[in-house]
């Protein structure tokens, strides 16, 4: 009989651990703002690895579950959560994960503090970090159009850090007829003694244990006619439920079945005269709620790449205890070059996401020592190429860190498979990568963000000097100079042509902001010990094909259709 039992892979202080984190906020942050952060993010990196993490155990063993109906036949809906569930909640409030970026005691920086614990709570949360995803969407959003009612009622609670005040928000935006294309939204809204009350289904409603939700829906005028598209839909907000306790006139239809992210409770709902308030101007419904999901679309990043890093932490814990043809896994070079290829991808996806945040605190702070403008345009831009990119990068690193781990991967005892499936929500919720292709377009050709990225890369490889960046820098502006010129005979091209290469024209983007970004923090840390691992990153990033994209000709689109149909 063996006596041989494997040790597991086993999780340390999870902001100790991370090097690559506390470096980056080393540099972006000022000493003082670094130096008050950092005892609050070592204390809450080992929370994360103990009760915070028994937290998310336990609600992703315990899925929610709706009842219907009551024993006797009454209609009742509802939803039984975790324990853990509500008490995420609560750490949540307390720990000022939606309330940091509103309460800017930062300043511009508040926004990098904030992404650095979500950054640390994510992959320990069963994904109670999309409530607050949309919490904070629904806070800009308030933030930006609300009224005194709404700032009073609503964006009050969802930035308190008493967990006794504070409210979830969801984003209802999906239907039957398009996740995709919201354009094609039924849900009407209709007057009612100068209410308004909305009627129709909402297909993908994430954690419906929130308080309150932003929605869309189409506004009927008297002889109950709608506008169609996109310019009918208006922004409205409503509560889950009355003062009485009871829903707002709608019902849980059922859960939905999910291939990842089991904890949360994702519904499908029927409004049935629901009551709501106009927010914004009618008619520009898409475009409001646009404020809400480029938040949730950047928090989408921090999921992504946190959840890289959390595995990276497991399958290299693993790495120096598995032994396999008489050494360690650590020890075996084909294994430690597929640890190393993802370890330089996840670095080059946090670089990108870290930014994002940065700028996003900077639009928020004006004062601060950049054009605001060029902030806003590339905030703009970096918002749906991060979100693309990260998730994309996440799914090939946690397929190949699943399988790293052999057999053991592919149990769900171990908690490994779990990453695999969950992995795959990032890249559909909130923008498939192709919508988020054609996002990219619309920010590059509709509101000319593209000169303000052009700008910054040039601006951080003019800033880096002396060997060997001048050498490595070379092909990042050459596959600079190529994107200018693509852009510019996109901005002329046949829009079929432009569409098919949007997808490697964003993941272009990316990859070019990134090595900048690698450059410049091994740049800064050129004189210190750790520089050398920085750089060995950024060198390896640069050896790639930066941005292999061209616009494609018209064979190229019917040899598609040919081939598929
Ligand atoms: C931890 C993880 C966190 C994540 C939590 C997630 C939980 C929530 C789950 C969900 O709710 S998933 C559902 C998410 N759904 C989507 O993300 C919708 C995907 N579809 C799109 O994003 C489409 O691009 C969109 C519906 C927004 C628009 O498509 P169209 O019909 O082609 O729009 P059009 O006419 O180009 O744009 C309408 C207006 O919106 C325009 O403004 P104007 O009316 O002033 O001309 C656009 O400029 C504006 N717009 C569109 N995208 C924008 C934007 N403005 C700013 N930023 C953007 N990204």
């Amino acid at each position: 009989m063996s006596e041989f039992f494997q040790q597991g892979p086993e999780l340390k202080n999870q902001f100790d651990d991370d090097e690559l984190l506390r470096s980056c906020l080393r540099r972006i942050l000022p000493e003082h703002v670094y130096h008050e952060v950092e005892t609050d993010l070592k204390r809450f990196g080992q929370r994360v690895v103990s009760d915070i993490l028994a937290l998310a155990e336990h609600v992703e063993s315990n899925e929610p579950v709706l009842e219907t109906f009551d024993p006797w036949g009454r209609r009742v809906d509802k939803v039984t959560v975790s324990r853990a569930w509500q008490e995420l909640d609560k750490v949540s409030a307390e720990e000022g994960l939606v309330a940091i970026g509103y309460e800017r005691k930062y300043g511009e920086h508040s926004r990098t503090v904030q992404m650095a614990k979500k950054y640390l709570f994510h992959p320990s949360s069963a994904y109670y970090s999309c409530p607050l995803a949309m919490t904070d969407g629904a806070a800009k959003l308030i933030e930006t159009y609300g009224d005194t009612f709404l700032k009073d009622r609503a964006f009050k609670r969802l930035t308190s850090r008493d967990p006794n005040i504070f409210w979830t928000s969801g984003q209802w935006m999906t239907e039957k007829t398009g996740g995709s294309d919201v354009s094609r939204s039924e849900t009407v809204a209709r007057s009612d003694n100068g209410a308004w009350r909305l009627y129709g289904t909402k297909w993908f409603t994430s954690a419906v244990t929130a308080q309150m939700a932003m929605t869309l829906a189409r506004i009927e005028d008297e002889k109950g006619e709608t506008v169609a598209g996109n310019r009918g839909l208006s922004l409205f907000y409503l509560e889950l439920r009355n003062e009485d306790g009871e829903y707002n006139e709608l019902e849980i239809l059922r859960l939905k079945d999910k291939l990842g992210t089991r904890g949360l409770p994702t519904a499908e709902l029927e409004l049935k005269g629901s009551r709501a308030r106009l927010v914004g101007r009618p008619g520009a419904g898409v475009r409001s709620i646009a404020t809400l999901f480029n938040i949730t679309r950047i928090d989408n990043s921090t999921a992504a790449i946190s959840s890289s890093r959390r595995l990276l932490a497991l399958a290299r814990d693993y790495a120096g205890k598995r032994e396999a043809f008489g050494r360690k896994l650590r020890d075996l070079p084909l294994h430690v070059d597929t640890l190393a290829k993802m370890e330089v991808r996840f670095q080059g996806a946090f670089h990108l996401g870290f930014y994002v945040s940065r700028l996003l605190g900077r639009t928020e702070c004006p004062g601060s020592d950049i054009d605001s403008a060029q902030a806003q345009a590339l905030l703009r831009l970096l918002t749906p190429v991060s979100k693309l990119y990260t998730a994309k990068q996440n799914l090939a690193i946690t397929s190949e860190l699943v399988e790293s781990f052999g057999g053991a991967g592919y149990c769900e005892d171990t908690g490994l498979p779990k990453w695999l499936r969950d992995a795959q929500t990032l890249a559909i919720w909130e923008g498939t990568t192709n919508v988020l292709s054609m996002d990219t377009l619309r920010a590059v050709f509709k509101e000319k963000c593209f000169s303000a990225y052009e700008a910054d890369v040039r601006q951080r490889l003019g800033r880096l000097s002396g060997s060997p960046f001048d050498a490595l820098k070379e092909p990042v502006q050459r596959s600079l100079d190529h994107l200018v010129e693509l852009t510019e005979e996109m901005s002329g091209a046949v829009p079929e042509l432009v569409e098919v290469c949007a997808r490697s024209y964003a993941y272009s983007l990316a990859r070019v902001m990134i090595a900048g970004l690698l450059l410049e923090h091994a740049h800064f840390y050129r004189d210190e010990a750790s520089g050398q691992k920085w750089l060995m990153v950024a060198h390896r990033w640069c050896e790639k094909t930066l941005s292999p994209v061209t616009i494609p000709d018209r064979e190229h689109i019917k040899m598609n259709q040919a081939i598929l149909f």
